[in-house]
Parts: C-alpha cells; sequence; structure tokens
C-alpha cells in the first residue's frame, strides 16, 4: 500500500479525482472519508485482509444505494457491498488502489413487517442476525438460521454468502428460508422481488441467484424470509465418544429414532474443548475430562413433546452400544445456552490459540470418519508442528478442518505451508467427492479454487451471468470470479 511507483500514483490520483466527485454528488451524511473513519471497514476480522477504500457509503434507503450505484457504474468504479464484516473469505474488504468504495447496509436495519398466519418476515439486509431471530421470537415464531456471529453479522451478508450454520441439518442453507428479494442491480435498478409466496414458478430464479452472489451480481437490500412456529420443545445433550465413526453410528440412530426432530449435530475433537477451557473464561466444560471426541446434538419441535425422555432413551442405547461413552443432558434453558457456548466459542477459542490455517470442506456425511483419519494422518506427517483442529457441522458433512502452531511458528512456516497444505486437503477433498468450500464461499480466499475445481462449462456460465447482471465489471471486483 506504501508503494510509491507509477501505477500508485496514478490510483492515487484517480482516487482524489474520485473522492472530489463522491462528495460533491451525495450528502456528506451518507459517506465516511477519513483514514480513521474508514479503517474498520478496511480490515476483515481476522486481520487477514486489508485494504484502502475510496470511502465509506452509508445508505438509508434503497434509493440511496440505488443512486450510489448508478454514480459507480458511470465512472466505472468498483462497489464493494460490507454487512457486519465477519465473512472468513476477505469478499467484504476492498483492495488496495483507493478507488473501491465499501458500501455497508449497516443503516438499513429495519424489520419492515412480520406476517405470522403467512410464517414470513421481511427485514432490511442491515439487520443484525440476531435481531432478526428476535423479531421473529416476538411473533411467536422461529426464523432457524443460527451462526456463532448472530450478534455482529447482517441479513445481507447471511444471503449473500448462503450461510449455513448450527441448524442446517432440518432447515437447510440460507437460500432455503429465503421467499422474496430486493436488490439493486449495477446500473442502479431496483429488482423487487419481495414476494411471500411457497409457489411462485414463474421463469428464471434471480432470487436463487443473489443468495449466494457474494456482492458480484448487486446488493440486496431487503429479504422475505420464511418462519416456522415457535419451537415449544427442545432437549440438548453432549455426548462424549470414541471416534468420528462412533459419532456417524449416532447420527444414523438420531436420525432414524427422532426423524426431523434433530436439528444439530456438531462434532468436536478433544482440542476443541481444551482450547475453550483455555482461552474463554467462564465456559463451562461438559465433562471433567475432554473425551477424544463429542457432539452436540438437539431435537426441537413447535409441539409440547417429551422430547428429554426421547433422548435420553437414544443414548442409553447409545451407550449400551457402545457407540457413546458418557453424555451430558441439558436439565434448563440456561444449561442449554452454557452447552451452546462451548461450541460456538470454538472459532474465537482458535483464533487465540495461536497462528493457524483454515479449510471449510464437505464430503458426502458416510465419509467423514474416512476422510478425518486419511487426512489426519497425512497432515500430522506433512505439518509436524501443526495441531490439526477439524470440527463443525458433521450431519452436514461439513468440517472446519482448521490446523494451528499452538507452541507458536517461526516467522514464514504457517505462510509457507499454506499453499501445499491446502492444495493436499483440497485435492483429496475433490477425490471424496467433496467442496472446498462448504459454507463460507469463495470471496478472495478462494478464487483460485474455483478456477481450478470448478467445472468448465459452470464458470463460463457464471461468467455468462456476471457480464449479463454487471456489464462494467463494478461489482466487488476480484472476488469469486
Ligand atoms: P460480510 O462479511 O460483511 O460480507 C460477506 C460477503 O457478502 C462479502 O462478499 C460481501 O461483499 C457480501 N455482502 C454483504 N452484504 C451484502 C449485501 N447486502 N448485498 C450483497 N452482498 C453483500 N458462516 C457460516 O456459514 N456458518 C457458520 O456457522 C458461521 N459461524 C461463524 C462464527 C463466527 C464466530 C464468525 C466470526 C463467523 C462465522 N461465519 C459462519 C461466517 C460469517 O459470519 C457468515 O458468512 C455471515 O453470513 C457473513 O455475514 P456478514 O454480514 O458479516 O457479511
Ligand atoms: C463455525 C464457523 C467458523 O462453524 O463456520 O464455527
Ligand atoms: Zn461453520
Amino acid at each position: 500500500v506504501a508503494d510509491s511507483g507509477p501505477g500508485n500514483q496514478l490510483a492515487g490520483g484517480l482516487a482524489t479525482r474520485l473522492a472530489t466527485g463522491l462528495a460533491a454528488a451525495f450528502p456528506a451524511d451518507l459517506l465516511r472519508t477519513s483514514d480513521a473513519d474508514r479503517a474498520r471497514y478496511e480490515t476483515d476480522h481476522r486481520r487477514r485482509y486489508h485494504g484502502r477504500a475510496l470511502g465509506v457509503a452509508l445508505p438509508r434507503t434503497t434509493d440511496d444505494v440505488s443512486r450510489l450505484l448508478a454514480w459507480c457504474n458511470e465512472r466505472g468504479v468498483g462497489v464493494v457491498p460490507q454487512g457486519g464484516n465477519t465473512g472468513y473469505c476477505g469478499g467484504a474488504t476492498p483492495d488496495a488502489s483507493g478507488t473501491q468504495l465499501v458500501l455497508c447496509l449497516e443503516r438499513m436495519n429495519r424489520v419492515r413487517s412480520v406476517d405470522a398466519p403467512n410464517l414470513s418476515m421481511t427485514a432490511e439486509a442491515g439487520c443484525l442476525l440476531a435481531d432478526v431471530q428476535a423479531a421473529a421470537a416476538g411473533a411467536g415464531c422461529f426464523f432457524p438460521l443460527e451462526l456463532g456471529s448472530a450478534g455482529s453479522c447482517q441479513l445481507g451478508g447471511n444471503l449473500a454468502t448462503n450461510a449455513g450454520g448450527l441448524n442446517v441439518l432440518r432447515y437447510g442453507m440460507t437460500r432455503s428460508l429465503v421467499l422474496g428479494i430486493e436488490a439493486v442491480l449495477p446500473d442502479g435498478r431496483v429488482y423487487e422481488g419481495l414476494r411471500a409466496l411457497r409457489k411462485d414458478n414463474t421463469g428464471y430464479d434471480l432470487r436463487s441467484l443473489l443468495v449466494g452472489s457474494e456482492g458480484t451480481l448487486g446488493v440486496i437490500t431487503a429479504a422475505t424470509l420464511r418462519l416456522w412456529p415457535a419451537r415449544r420443545s427442545t432437549a440438548t445433550a453432549f455426548v462424549a465418544l470414541p471416534s468420528p465413526a462412533a459419532a456417524l453410528a449416532l447420527l444414523q440412530l438420531l436420525r432414524g429414532r427422532c426423524d426431523d426432530r434433530l436439528e444439530s449435530f456438531e462434532l468436536l475433537p478433544r482440542i476443541a474443548l481444551e482450547l475453550v477451557r483455555r482461552h474463554v473464561p467462564g465456559t463451562a466444560s461438559p465433562f471433567a475430562e475432554a473425551p477424544p471426541w463429542s457432539v452436540l446434538c438437539e431435537l426441537a419441535s413447535p409441539a409440547i413433546e417429551p422430547l428429554g425422555e426421547l433422548l435420553q432413551s437414544v443414548l442409553a442405547d447409545a451407550l449400551a452400544a457402545g457407540i457413546a461413552s458418557d453424555a451430558v443432558l441439558a436439565t434448563s434453558g440456561s444449561q442449554r445456552l452454557a452447552l451452546w457456548a462451548v461450541r460456538e466459542n470454538v472459532p474465537e477459542a482458535q483464533k487465540r490459540g495461536g497462528p493457524g490455517l483454515r479449510h471449510d470442506i464437505s464430503v458426502p456425511v458416510a465419509l467423514i470418519p474416512r476422510f478425518v483419519e486419511e487426512a489426519g494422518a497425512e497432515l500430522a506427517r506433512r505439518v509436524p508442528n501443526a495441531t490439526l483442529v477439524g470440527y463443525g457441522h458433521l450431519g452436514d458433512g461439513n468440517l472446519h478442518f482448521n490446523l494451528n502452531w499452538f507452541a507458536g511458528a517461526a516467522p514464514g512456516e504457517v505462510e509457507a505451508a499454506e499453499l501445499p497444505v491446502r492444495r493436499y486437503v483440497h485435492d483429496l477433498v475433490a477425490a471424496y467427492g467433496g467442496s472446498f468450500s462448504a459454507e463460507h464461499g469463495v470471496g478472495q480466499s478462494k478464487r483460485e479454487e474455483l478456477a481450478r475445481y470448478g467445472s468448465p462449462v459452470g464458470l463460463a456460465t457464471m461468467r455468462a451471468l456476471k457480464r449479463a447482471f454487471d456489464p462494467n465489471g463494478i461489482m466487488n471486483p476480484g472476488k469469486v470470479l
């Protein structure tokens, strides 16, 4: 960024001219341009990606977004949409040129309506996920998207990344929770697709295309969401197990006996529990001594049902069959939250634990035990100073297959390991028929992976769609494709 070569001087001159034009065209209240005001929008939450923005636009209305995009489109100015900036792929960080506008939706945070009889609600893109959940609950309904970042990520970011999370097993990814969408296209036109219909077979599905487009096709300004009746019964347990194969056997047992009452099934290795205990004070440990593997599972239902008894009986059978070695059931709402806090604090504990590399992989669920064994053994051989922390959404076949250097790393050691390790892991994932990005998206960190593993026909079609939506290439340049 500090480079003062001719290219940078050129970009610097352009940035100054654009900043002057932007300031003349829009009220000062809409823009943040000082170094201090821009700073938090120019770096991702892991401090892995750093950029320099032309400015940060903070629109209050869809019309503001429309005018900002039209202005940028006429001048070929790149626009980087941003929500809560909690993403893992650098998708919301501008480049270092100082010529891209960050457009953050944080002020568009109104829940427009909740329609309990229709089990739907409409909210603006800048609403915190936690506020969307609370608004649904306030109307006696349930919005099932649940992420550890719920208090800071925004609905628009959830849609743009097609976020997964902790309840995918029962409700699917974000795409399956969306009925309608409002988005501003790069030339400023507004796509008004806020329908609350369950059935609507009228041509191409633009809503599904915009969900998961990571800010490369337009700016999502609002969405109509599917709701479910509020849950009236839940049962939650932490279960100790000897292996991922045993966890898979427990998953099959639970699905067979509880059907779609099973909402969550999260796998944690011993190291994950230890990390949380060490780095997140105040988090209760489910077991006196962390077992080799554990599962956090939850049953839920809108009916008043004895789910605790059901879960207990399945777990008794799992213990008798040697699938599980111990289990802790939540007996109150606060105990349930304490068990969930252990799981939700894993990413933060891992971040505090030391430098590392992340992989967000999925393979067919039944192949998870074989994958963990094969990849775990090979990584121990290739990077002996690193510890594997492979945890996550086993019920969906999705693990965060991360590595950490807990004893610290020599200068450059993690960086040197990054590419070869990534290549090994993602090649193996491809051989298992899996995905190199199960739920976090592509952003800038996995662009090369998409080019390498994506279907050529699929990629060509994506490029054609990108040109159709965004012929001037202003939307989130350098991301995804
Ligand atoms: P940002 O990070 O701001 O943006 C993400 C992408 O979306 C960028 O490409 C950006 O340009 C684009 N974008 C943002 N808003 C808009 C908009 N309005 N219109 C168009 N494009 C837009 N993710 C999961 O999938 N599952 C998890 O379980 C999970 N757990 C997490 C736990 C923690 C502790 C943390 C820190 C993150 C976790 N995440 C998880 C990742 C992250 O929270 C999600 O990807 C979330 O959906 C991102 O939302 P955001 O508002 O922060 O988006
Ligand atoms: C999780 C995030 C990192 O599941 O996706 O913890
Ligand atoms: Zn996850």
